[in-house]
């Protein structure tokens, strides 16, 4: 019987597989995925699965440090505080101060540029 189950999970992984790479939205959906994960840990500093307001400040912090004046910033997030602060007031659904990888992954999914704010700095994430 096990035997039949096995089979059964890889028809379904190669299925998954198969129609993400022929469908276009099921890709870069599935590449959104791969990039929230990542950007997750990224993050996630202390790996504890929730990513506090310090964690994202400490990251956002070093890559504004980073990127300095080659990207023009709107004013509502011109700073790393600022731009922190409005990723939780989107993300953080129950306000407990951290994000759970459940609501960042609500939130990028939902708002794609989130994500893209938050690897404005693509090859970082
Ligand atoms: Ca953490
Ligand atoms: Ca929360």
């Amino acid at each position: 019987m096990w035997i039949v189950t096995a089979i059964a999970q890889d028809i379904g992984l190669f299925y998954f597989l198969w129609s993400t790479l022929t469908s276009p939205s099921l890709f870069s959906w599935f590449l959104l995925l791969l990039r929230t994960i990542g950007a997750f840990q990224l993050y996630d500093i202390d790996n504890d699965n929730s990513i506090t307001y310090d964690e994202m400040l400490k990251i956002v912090d070093a890559i504004y440090k980073m990127v300095g004046t080659m990207v023009k910033l709107p004013p509502d997030e011109d700073t790393p505080e600022k731009r922190v602060s409005k990723i939780f007031s989107l993300m953080d659904k129950d306000q407990n101060g951290q994000l759970s990888f459940e609501e960042f992954k609500e939130g990028s999914m939902k708002d794609p540029t989130i994500v893209q704010a938050l690897s404005l700095y693509d090859g970082l994430v």
